[in-house]
């Protein structure tokens, strides 16, 4: 649709890419403004839902604060300036380091700011691997390695993204995810409520999180368990499971090392469980009795889990449990993502190593390991204290907010010799950088959705542009392909008016199920799926069955011991996107109990100060009876109230790099 009036106001149609749910949208605009964002009832997917963050978006494209112009760092200030006088300087210095240093003093972080830019995404990986530093960081280490360990070590693939069959489940339980605000985390949940509703009217929905949240008030049942603690309730369903009610055939068949499995979780009783996760023990046999009913089962974790210190564990033995109660690849229980635009089923995947996919660490770190070719985050301000990384070309991230233990970073992103933010609103990590680079923004450019596996359908979809980029604004292709022709690499023709967005999605779409062209036209495009499907079972027969006891995990759980002090947990909110979307107004509200608040000496709606061994912040206490005693949740994202100035870059796993982001001890104080 692009309809054009005769006032000059035209509606375009248009996916949201603020999160990984996609909304359809509609965009109003008038000359250069955009005036409304409305939910487009005729999508497929999302059927005229949208949140106040997509509808939000003539507010991000109007910010007051936005870029309009390349902006280089000249005696400690930023002053505007032309994009050949900017990348001249950024290319020039850049081209020092690494002649001086090696690529390896050159860091990478590729944000969420073009984590939903198609064109630009891709174009970051082709920059990067022709720079070929081992320096890359992206969210995978600040938000869930343990999801793609799991998959890598278990499913022997970390291509495998298993999701809950919403549409056969009878039982999905929840593990420290609340889609209603998130709208799924890496699995995309558009219309949350809606699909919950739906969902109950057939199957038993269970919860455990500390908080009662949202979702929790749409489900059957909930367990505010301990933080943290969650590994001993799937440690007991297994262990219970594999005695009475696993398919003993399905377990011969599509499996391996269950006995290995069964002597992990042996010590994992009803009582053992019930006192670690401090849950009762009727609610843990409800529990049980409501998986061996349903049969199969489908459990989505969330962030809860993934920041987690037991993280990479729980997710184990969420999978276990899925795999020995014959769920995988089932109805009604975990279906994997086959892909669109990169067909898994076209090749034969290749099986990671029983001992997962590592590589070495930096060298200011070496107890640490790289995963899947990243290195983790925590280590990024080491890296550059050691002199190892002397530049940071920041790919659409607020490092100042998502990295571990602001405290350390923030004076270490200080001592770089060039630090490069692409941008399109300005932040705390903007003004540590030497070059701003100004890129269109998500109503500035077509698209397409360029993560598969993240879509809850097997589908591809495709915008254009709503309206034209304000002030000098570029595309993130073309600025990157122009720092790769400074340092003498041919990414992309840059000089021609002819190579647009468009010729960029149409290539990386080269090998897509359906050719761009009928993307483009089509806006989305979706081809069933298969459950059980072929090559999920192909895979798993090659691999000798799903590995249901990976010797490192099986050791990580025996050293496992639960934190029994006041802990901070991490959430998200609904009016927020990470540290973006201000405008909307959320303020940093730290949730309570009123008997934690008491004891402190803590009021509602004062401000309260947590403080870590790490450092403290400030924020609005909110009291909450639902909240679980002894727990303090406090949400991500905010520059005013910054949640990693309670965190810790050394306090992490070996195993992926993830620093702990919850479950850790902090004392309230009356600010
Ligand atoms: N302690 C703690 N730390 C956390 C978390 C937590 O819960 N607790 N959460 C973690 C998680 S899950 C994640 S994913 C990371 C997120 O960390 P980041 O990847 O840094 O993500 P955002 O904070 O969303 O910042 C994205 C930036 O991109 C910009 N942007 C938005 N749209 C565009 C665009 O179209 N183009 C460009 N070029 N830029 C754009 C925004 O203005 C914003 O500054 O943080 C992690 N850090
Ligand atoms: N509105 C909004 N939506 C978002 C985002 C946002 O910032 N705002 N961020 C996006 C991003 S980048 C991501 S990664 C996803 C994340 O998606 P989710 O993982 O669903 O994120 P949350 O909504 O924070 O839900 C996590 C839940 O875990 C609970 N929890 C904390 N610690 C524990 C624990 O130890 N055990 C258990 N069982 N539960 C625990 C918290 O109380 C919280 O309810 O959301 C995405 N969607
Ligand atoms: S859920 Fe909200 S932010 Fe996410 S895609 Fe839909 S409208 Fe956009
Ligand atoms: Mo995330």
């Amino acid at each position: 649709m692009d309809d054009t009036a005769a006032s000059g106001t035209r509606t375009i149609r248009s996916f949201c890419r603020i999160c990984t749910s996609v909304c359809g949208i509609l965009v109003e605009t008038d000359g250069d403004e955009v005036v409304k964002v409305r939910g487009d009832r005729d999508h497929p997917l999302s059927r005229g839902y949208t949140c106040p963050k997509g509808r939000s978006l003539p507010q991000m494209h109007h910010h007051p604060n936005r870029i309009e112009r390349p902006l280089l760092k000249v005696d400690g200030e930023l002053r505007p300036t032309s994009w050949d006088a900017c990348l001249d300087d950024l290319g020039t210095r850049l081209r020092d380091i690494i002649d001086r240093h090696g690529p390896q003093a050159v860091g990478v972080f590729f944000g969420s700011g073009i984590g939903m830019d198609a064109a630009g995404y891709r174009m970051a990986q082709r920059l990067h691997a022709a720079i070929g530093t081992p320096a890359k960081f992206s969210p995978l280490t600040i938000d869930g390695t343990a999801k793609a360990l799991i998959s890598d070590l278990v499913g022997g693939s970390p291509a495998l993204s298993g999701r809950p069959d919403y549409d056969n489940a009878t039982f999905v339980l929840f593990v420290g995810s609340n889609p209603v605000v998130s709208h799924g985390h890496t699995v995309a949940m558009p219309n949350p409520t809606g699909t919950l509703r739906a969902l109950r009217e057939r199957a038993e929905v269970w919860v455990i999180d500390p908080r009662h949240t949202e979702t929790a008030r749409l489900a059957s049942r909930h367990l505010a368990a301990r933080p943290g603690a969650d590994y001993a309730i799937l440690a007991y369903l297994v262990r219970e499971i594999l005695r009475d009610g696993a398919d003993r055939e399905v377990i011969a068949r599509s499996t391996q090392d269950s006995t290995v499995l069964a002597a992990a979780v042996e010590p994992f009783t009803l009582e053992r469980a019930a006192q670690t996760a401090d849950v009762s023990p009727d609610d843990l046999r409800d529990l049980l009795d409501a998986v061996r009913r349903a049969g199969r089962i489908a459990v989505e974790t969330g962030t809860g889990v993934t920041m987690a210190s037991s993280a990479n564990v729980t997710q184990w033995l969420a999978w276990a449990l899925m795999a020995i109660t014959g769920s995988m690849n089932q109805p009604g229980g975990a279906w994997f993502h086959p892909g669109f635009g990169h067909q898994l089923e076209k090749a034969v995947l290749p099986i990671s190593p029983a001992e997962g996919s590592f590589g070495p660490g930096p060298r200011s770190r070496p107890e640490t390991q790289s995963f899947l070719g990243e290195w983790p985050c925590a280590v990024l301000a080491d890296e550059i204290n050691a002199g190892n990384i002397r530049a940071v070309l920041n790919l659409g991230g607020h490092l100042v907010t998502a990295f571990p233990d602001t405290e350390r970073l923030v004076p270490a992103l200080r001592d770089l010799e060039l630090f490069a933010t692409i941008e399109i609103i300005d932040n705390e990590t903007t003004a540590l950088s030497t070059h701003v680079l100004p890129t269109k923004d998500q109503l500035e450019r077509a698209d397409i959705t360029l993560w598969d596996a993240l879509l809850p359908r097997v589908a591809a979809q495709h915008t254009p542009a709503a309206v034209e980029p304000v002030g000098d604004r570029r595309s993130v292709w073309w600025v990157l392909a122009e720092i790769g022709r400074r340092l003498g690499h041919q990414l992309a023709d840059t000089t021609s008016a002819e190579v647009t967005d468009e010729t960029m999605l149409a290539r990386i779409t080269a090998r897509a199920r359906r050719p761009f062209a009928d993307i483009a036209v089509e806006h989305w495009i979706e081809v069933p799926h298969e459950v059980p499907a072929p090559w999920v079972d192909a895979h798993v027969e090659r691999m000798g069955g799903w590995r249901l006891a990976p010797r490192l995990l099986v050791d990580q759980l025996a050293a496992l011991e639960p934190v029994e002090s006041l802990v901070f947990t991490p959430r998200r909110q609904k009016r927020r996107l990470n540290s973006q979307l201000d405008h909307l107004g959320a303020v940093p509200e730290i949730l309570l109990h009123p008997d934690d608040a008491a004891g402190a000496g803590v009021a509602d709606s004062q401000p309260v100060t947590v403080r870590s061994a790490s450092g403290a912040i400030t924020g609005t206490a909110r009291l909450d009876a639902t909240l679980r005693r002894g727990v303090v949740s406090v949400p991500h994202g905010h520059q005013s109230a910054n949640v990693n100035r309670l965190t810790c870059k050394d306090d992490l796993d070996l195993v992926t790099g993830m620093v702990r982001y919850g479950g850790i001890p902090v004392t309230i104080h009356p600010a």
